[in-house]
């Protein structure tokens, strides 16, 4: 029925997009609300201070006991405190946007949503933008209608900043997602992937053969691997930007956006976010980079294993791919090539880091390989939503992997 997403500027199920663009643009940051939502008299809003490691561990003990599972509840996300400091603290962010709710009482934090700066091109068009994550509200105060209030509230303190589109994403089906994607996983370590349930026995297999089946390369094989340094990020920022015209949505990313979600800032231990690129013999110059981010889930109830180690596959680019179309047949065998070695070559840097399973959305040019590479399409689903805009479906690859 979607009583609250019916009052919101987004696309109904069944409106057919006549022109692209903002749905509603009446407001001003004038016009907006001034001061916060009323909240039930026990709670009290609250901003996170993610500097401070009181706040910070709070905002991992919500999240590691009340976020997102899976569907029969085996699993559950698994975020670490550097992966908040990295999803959570890009250029630019802004500490109002990491928003709790605490019980007045005790101070214990029993809801939160965030939104950093995330600015977009959609077709074309550069929209400035936030991105919103990490909704949660704790399990015993659900249905209480606690999260269409948080999502008004950080509606109302983006708006203050004079931005009135967002992006997000969910598992869940609201209207209207721009985009659905498929996940594909990858095993690594199957022997535990078996153990904890998330990989099934195949008919006609044994635990040998999948062993067998799954066992890659150790050591990377793209002649000039290596890891990504901070003397790369200009190049890579570069091969980021171009890339991107192959997509008819993407993130507009300053050099310092690179610095932060591709290169990993500051934070090189207990790394999340892992980038290699390619490095030409001869002239020296990096022609790929490829990327993925660490992200693990905790196993629920299995008396032997506490958690799988998850990687994401996460951006990429290859000159192989620049300035060319999929249209283009030629290119795109040497493109399909050349992804299926820099994937590979990234899940063996994964299972060096002790990863059981790479996971990849069937979106950016993932389609060429995921099968190719032994993909299996796993039966989750991401939808993409972006707030306060119109725009024509855009394929997630969903067209290309089978739907079961
Ligand atoms: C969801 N994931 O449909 P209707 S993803 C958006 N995203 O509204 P109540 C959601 N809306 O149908 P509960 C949603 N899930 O009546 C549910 N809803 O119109 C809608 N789970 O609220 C739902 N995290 O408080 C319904 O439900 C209304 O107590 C019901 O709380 C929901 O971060 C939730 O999956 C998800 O913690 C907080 O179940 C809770 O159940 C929970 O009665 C586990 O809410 C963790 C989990 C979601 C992960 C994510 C992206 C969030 C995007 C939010 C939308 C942002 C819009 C843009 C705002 C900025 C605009 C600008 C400019
Ligand atoms: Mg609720």
């Amino acid at each position: 029925s979607y009583k609250f997403w019916k009052t919101q500027p987004v696309p109904s199920f069944d409106e057919k997009v006549e022109s692209e663009g903002p749905i509603d643009t009446s407001k001003t940051p004038e016009t907006v609300r001034q001061e916060p939502y009323p909240i039930h008299s026990s709670f009290e809003w609250t901003t996170l201070d993610l500097e401070s490691d009181h706040d910070l561990d709070q905002l991992y003990e919500l999240l590691y006991d009340h976020y997102v599972e899976d569907h029969d509840a085996t699993f559950r996300f698994a975020y670490s405190r550097n992966f908040f400091n990295w999803a959570l603290k890009p250029t630019g962010w802004r500490q109002d946007w990491h928003i709790g709710v605490r019980v007045k009482d005790t101070g214990r934090l029993i809801a939160f949503i965030s939104g950093v700066p995330c600015d977009l091109t959609i077709r074309g068009r550069d929209i400035k933008s936030v991105e919103i994550n990490f909704l949660c509200v704790h399990k015993q105060l659900r249905s209480k209608r606690l999260a269409p209030l948080l999502i008004k509230e950080v509606t109302r303190r983006v708006n203050l900043q004079n931005i009135w589109q967002a992006l997000y994403s969910s598992g869940t089906v609201l209207p209207r997602p721009v985009s659905t994607c498929r996940y594909g996983h990858r095993p690594l370590n199957w022997s535990k992937l078996y153990e904890v349930g998330f990989s099934s026995l195949p008919p006609n297999e044994t635990k040998a053969s999948m062993v067998a089946k799954t066992t890659l390369g150790s050591e990377p094989k793209t002649k000039g691997w290596r890891k990504m340094e901070e003397k790369d990020i200009s190049t890579v920022w570069k091969l980021y930007d171009a890339w991107r015209d192959r997509y008819d949505i993407s993130q507009i990313m300053t050099k310092d956006d690179i610095k932060h979600w591709i290169y990993g800032g500051h934070q090189q231990d207990g790394k999340v976010i892992h980038t290699f690129v390619v490095e030409d013999e001869e002239t020296k110059e990096v022609t790929d980079y490829i990327s993925f981010y660490v992200l693990p889930f905790t196993v629920l109830q299995n008396p032997k294993h506490k958690q799988i180690g998850i990687a994401y596959l996460y951006y990429y680019a290859s000159t192989v791919g620049l300035g060319k179309t999929n249209k283009d047949e030629e290119n795109q065998e040497l493109l399909k090539k050349r992804l299926k070695s820099l994937v590979n070559d990234a899940m063996i840097e994964a299972k060096k880091v002790d990863i059981d399973v790479f996971n990849a959305l069937s979106s950016q040019d993932n389609t060429l390989f995921l099968d190719d590479l032994k993909f299996g399409a796993g039966d989750g689903f991401l939808n993409y939503y972006v707030f306060n805009y119109r725009t024509s479906h855009i394929d997630g690859g969903m067209d290309e992997t089978d739907h079961d």
